[in-house]
């Protein structure tokens, strides 16, 4: 039995209350710009239309508040993985100045507060109409005009459709024979009840150990009378070490806010912390060990940054690889537990490195089981629980952190139909092909924010974001004061630009391990291309400026 998933899904039945885009159907004159999400990349580009361009844009959303990721992800233990002070917008000072993070790493209610401080701050609600799932958009080359339906059946026209709806936000519920018999309740992390789940006194089961379940694996353990995991694939984590911030640190952060947005959109992955200038294959044993050591001691995901060969040198990473296994060996007192926790089959941060408070001791609690399921795979899921090769585990409560149909599950779900009555799903069926992840041929003036072939998923976000509003909202601009009515992606662009990707990936680990989101590999039936853009945020940024300079090479502008 599945109870309450407060997001309505894909197959949601049409909607008996008042439909709430009529609030604002004053849809006969054009809108400038549809944009499709409200969490971080939606209101900023929001932000951005109508505070700096003074244009008309609405924000639609299928949630019942603004936040989208951090609106959804209320699991037990959610928080975010970057550190608080670069888990925010630069773009204000001011909004930056007034603004106080209370730890490392910010939980989910205080991201969601601080979403709903930006909405309230920037008087953005005006423009943003909730409860309002967009089905389709189809351009109209006639108009020159996006044609947007939602699920109530509202119709909106804009010159610009910009989705802004997530790389992470379409659950993946794997298809378990015998779901339907489940007795019990079960959940999936990114569609947690607003309620919350009750643990106390329950046998839950976990299936999934990415980023998601190893943040809520061991807050559900303190909750539950009996907890077992069900692990497909072992993974490293760090220690976040998470910890109130000091007043000094707050003050820090904000005197030295340039500085930190200089580092984040100067490096790889866009935190405020530096890959260090040195190899892990060069450096002597002994001081290889204490660096790890101390990386480990203060936790968080510089580790990753420990050495500048981990993710290209398969030696170099079976150094941080291995101390990594120690830490699990050491920590994990079960022998049965610990070899099952540390036997991991790819090398370490080829696949989205978690991190964790206290996820190893975890299992040295007496009520949490874990079950290796390469050893026992599930069967089907029963009236009373899970039942794998080696027997039937019952259960009251079974979470899926089984991650998402990530990039483009969320695009893909909406029609959206080209200028020669293509759709995104036809164009993508190999695998998305965009020009920088902006743009798709024959989708003119559809820009997807931190879409599939850009840095992305591989960064800190709120700077990707940045960036990629800051340049959507250029070349709106640009268009404009040159009395240009479109832009679109050439073809030869964007078929340069997955070569492009597709080398970057493959110069790097990441593409070695065939069983990653990366990949689509988590989704049976996705076409298995690498997504996101690995050749680094600094670099992206300056081909996206060189582009811009270039006079929008890669792109077609017309009237
Ligand atoms: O999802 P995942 P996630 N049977 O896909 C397992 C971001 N994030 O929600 O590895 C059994 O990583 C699957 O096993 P395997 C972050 O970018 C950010 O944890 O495929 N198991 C895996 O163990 C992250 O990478 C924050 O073999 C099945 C797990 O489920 C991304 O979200 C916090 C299965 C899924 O791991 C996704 O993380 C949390 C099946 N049929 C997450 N199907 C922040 O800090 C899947 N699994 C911002």
């Amino acid at each position: 039995m599945k109870i309450d998933q407060t997001q309505p899904a894909q197959t949601q039945p049409a909607q008996t209350q008042p439909d709430p885009s009529l609030r604002h159907s004053d849809n006969s004159v054009p809108l400038d710009a549809i944009i499709i999400g409200a969490g971080f990349s939606g209101m900023y580009q929001l932000y951005c239309l109508r505070e700096r361009l003074g244009m008309r844009a609405r924000v639609l959303e299928a949630g019942h508040g603004v936040g989208g990721t951090w609106f959804w992800n209320r699991y037990p233990g959610a928080r975010c993985d970057s550190e608080s002070h670069s888990y925010m917008y630069y773009f204000s000072k001011d909004l930056i100045d007034e603004w106080e993070w209370s730890e490392r790493y910010p939980q989910q209610p205080e991201i969601l507060r601080y979403l709903n401080h930006v909405a309230d701050r920037f008087h953005l609600r005006d423009d943003i109409q909730l409860d309002t799932r967009v089905q389709s958009a189809r351009f109209d080359a006639h108009q020159q005009l996006w044609v947007v339906t939602t699920q109530q059946g509202a119709v909106f026209t804009a010159r610009f459709l910009i989705t802004a709806v997530g790389c992470l936000s379409s659950a993946n519920i794997p298809n378990m024979p015998g779901l339907d018999s489940f007795g019990g309740n079960w959940f999936h992390t990114g569609q947690w009840p607003h309620e919350g789940v009750d643990f106390s006194g329950q046998r839950v089961g976990v299936i999934g150990t990415g980023s998601t379940g190893i943040q809520a694996i061991p807050v559900i353990a303190e909750q539950a009378a009996h907890l077992t995991v069900f692990q497909r694939t072992a993974n490293y984590s760090i220690p976040a070490r998470n910890a109130p911030l000091t007043p000094e640190f707050k003050q820090y952060a904000k005197q030295n806010s340039d500085e930190i947005r200089y580092t984040m959109n100067s490096n790889t992955n866009a935190h405020p912390f530096r890959i260090a200038d040195r190899r892990a294959a060069q450096t002597e044993e002994a001081d290889r060990q204490s660096i790890y050591e101390a990386a480990w001691k203060k936790g968080g995901l510089q580790f990753r940054a420990t050495f500048d060969d981990l993710l290209l040198d398969e030696a170099a990473n079976a150094t941080a690889a291995n101390f990594i296994r120690e830490k699990i060996l050491a920590t994990v007192a079960d022998p049965v537990k610990a070899e099952i926790l540390s036997t991991i089959d790819h090398p370490f941060a080829a696949k989205r490195p978690p991190i964790d408070s206290f996820y190893f001791e975890t299992y040295n609690r007496t009520n949490v089981d874990l079950i290796d399921l390469r050893a026992t795979p599930i069967e089907r899921i029963t009236e009373r629980g899970v039942q794998t090769s080696a027997g039937e585990v019952e259960l009251d409560i079974l979470v899926f952190a089984t991650g998402f149909d990530a990039m483009t599950g969320s695009l893909l779900k909406i029609q959206i139909e080209g200028k020669n009555g293509r759709t995104l799903q036809e164009e993508w069926r190999a695998g998305p092909r965009t020009y920088l992840g902006l743009q798709t041929p024959g989708f003119p003036n559809l820009f997807t924010i931190t879409g599939p072939g850009s840095p992305s998923v591989l960064c800190n976000l709120p700077p990707a974001i940045e960036q990629h509003v800051n340049w959507i909202t250029d070349c709106i601009d640009h268009l404009r004061r040159e009395n240009l009515n479109l832009i679109e992606a050439n073809e030869d662009a964007a078929n340069d630009w997955v070569e492009e990707v597709n080398a970057a990936a493959n110069a790097t680990l990441l593409a070695k391990v065939k069983h990653s989101w990366y990949l689509g590999a988590n989704v049976p039936g996705k076409p298995q291309v690498f997504m996101p853009y690995a050749g680094g945020f600094a670099r992206y940024i300056d081909i996206c400026n060189r582009v811009t300079a270039n006079h929008y090479e890669g792109f077609t502008r017309s009237r």
